[in-house]
């Protein structure tokens, strides 16, 4: 997976104004693979005039033409998967598995969906006697993180441009190798100058010079809460379109009527996979009061067989493993009950945290407070189903959630839920359902024709 030494911007690779370089590390051998341009100011205006300048051509495009090139990225990622897994698993770590399963896997089908809906999206409508059209937003300011390198990008590229607006990435600085990848990929299905534009880059140089932009019309972001509200706050100010998808604390609640083995060993995978690194995760799992050993000793079972460096990657960097070494020791601290895992390194190199697994855990304790972004899975218990509603809906956060039990009854419990979206004993991946977040969870949603919604405005003529 070779760097590029470049930016692609107006269609091509194209030296950054700085010769300063950002350095890719592999979180399993913690050796530096790579180095890209760290983007400067100057060029993200090159890139967002780029996109400017290309606007008028792209919105005016057919969206069945739009959607053939959509189409073609579709392929492109189709055909490239195993070099994306590669390179997703050389930046973040992540095992083979997942690597070619999820985070290669994932953005063909939400490439794929797009492709559909852009030729099949009603943009003109009659509505009595006017005709409402859907119009792109613009240029849209893409800035993206490192959890699912490809995913992130992708879940804004692909409605983006099927909705006709023209965008400008700026990945995270710790995987921009697969963001460069994306760009090959978009490059040889042909777009036309300027529709797609990738700068690489820090956040607070080129993220931000995106973020405050004036000729940015939509910042899409996911990320942290923190820069998510400074990103809101800038574009609030210059009353600008903003999606934001920030942190999660999801919760899995069981039900008494659940099959506790399934539910609890699919909730230790959930919280597993991708090392813990994922918004949506059911990072609290909450178990009837009558059953909680029960499920404690289930937990600790099925996060034991999640070994580093085999079926538990590494997390993506140091600077993150620290972090979530700080919340376990804190969980300590604050009486929760360590029932496996702990802060200490499990393996001498990389940035691995064994899977950690917490009981006897408060709703006020740090630890369900505050998302970790690790491997780590607070169990907490419940008398009767309103405590149980309390303690899901008792966080700043609403991203994600998981309810198992008898089917109508779990799904009752789901409405009551403030979260943008639940799975039912287990659930299924669809990319048209909307993903985004209820409360501090962000603004805005994701995948399928609410995802798309994002990039568009309305327009409605009288006759
Ligand atoms: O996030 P940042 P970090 C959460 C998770 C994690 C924590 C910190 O809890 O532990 O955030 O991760 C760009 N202006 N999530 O520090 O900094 C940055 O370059 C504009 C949840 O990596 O928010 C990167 O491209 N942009 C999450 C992107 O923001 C800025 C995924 C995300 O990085 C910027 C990742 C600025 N001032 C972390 N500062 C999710 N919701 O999935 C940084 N960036």
């Amino acid at each position: 997976m070779k760097a590029h030494d470049a930016l692609y911007i107006d269609g091509a690779w194209r030296p950054a104004t700085s010769a300063e370089t950002l350095d890719v590390v592999d979180p399993v051998g913690e050796r530096v693979i790579g180095q890209v341009p760290a983007g400067t100011a100057e060029d993200v205006d090159a890139a967002v005039r780029a996109a400017r300048a290309a606007l008028p051509g792209w919105a005016a495009t057919p969206p069945a033409v739009r959607a053939a090139f959509l189409g073609a990225i579709r392929d492109g990622l189709r055909d490239r998967a195993e070099e994306l897994a590669a390179t997703v698993t050389a930046e973040l770590g992540a095992p083979a598995k997942i690597a070619s399963r999820v985070h290669a896997g994932l953005p063909v089908a939400v490439a794929a969906s797009y492709a559909e809906l852009a030729a099949t999206h009603p943009f003109e409508e009659k509505v009595g006697n006017s005709v409402v059209y859907a119009e792109p937003v613009g240029v849209v300011g893409a800035i993206t993180p490192w959890n699912y390198p490809l995913h992130q990008i992708v879940a804004k590229v692909a409605p983006a441009l099927a909705a006709g607006c023209t965008i400008v990435v700026k990945p995270a600085e710790d995987t921009p190798l697969t963001a460069q990848l994306f760009a090959g990929i978009v490059d040889a299905a042909g777009l036309p100058a300027g529709v797609f534009n990738l700068v690489t880059g820090l956040g607070p140089v080129a993220g931000q010079a995106l973020a405050e932009h004036p000729d940015v019309d939509l910042v899409s972001f996911t990320g942290s809460t923190a820069v998510g509200r400074r990103i809101g706050a800038v574009a609030g100010g210059a009353v600008k379109r903003v999606a934001l998808e920030l942190g999660g604390k999801s919760a899995n609640v069981i039900l008494p009527s659940a099959d506790l083995a399934k539910a609890v060993s699919a909730g230790v995978a959930n919280v597993m996979a991708n090392s813990g690194q994922t918004c949506s995760a059911w990072t609290r799992m909450l178990v009837p009061a009558e059953r909680y050993e029960e499920a404690v000793a289930l937990a600790a079972e099925a996060a034991a067989a999640y070994r580093p460096g085999e079926r538990l990657g590494p997390l993506v960097s140091a600077k993150q493993r620290e972090r979530v070494r700080g919340y376990i020791a804190r969980g300590v601290e604050e009486g929760a009950r360590l029932v496996v895992g702990g802060p200490e390194a499990p393996l001498e190199t990389g940035y691995y945290v064994s899977p950690t697994v917490f009981a006897d855990v408060t709703p006020e304790m740090t630890i369900a407070r505050e998302e970790i972004f690790g491997p780590v899975l607070s169990i907490m218990r419940y008398e009767d189903e309103d405590e149980a509603l309390a303690i899901a809906n008792g966080t700043e956060y609403g991203l994600g959630g998981a309810v198992w039990g008898e089917q109508e009854e779990a799904a009752a419990f789901a409405r009551r839920m403030e979260t943008g979206q639940v799975d039912i004993n287990g659930g299924r991946f669809n990319p048209l359902a909307p993903f985004g977040g209820y409360k501090q969870s962000g603004v805005g949603r994701e995948l399928g024709a609410h995802g798309l919604a994002e990039y568009l405005q309305t327009k409605s003529l009288q006759f």
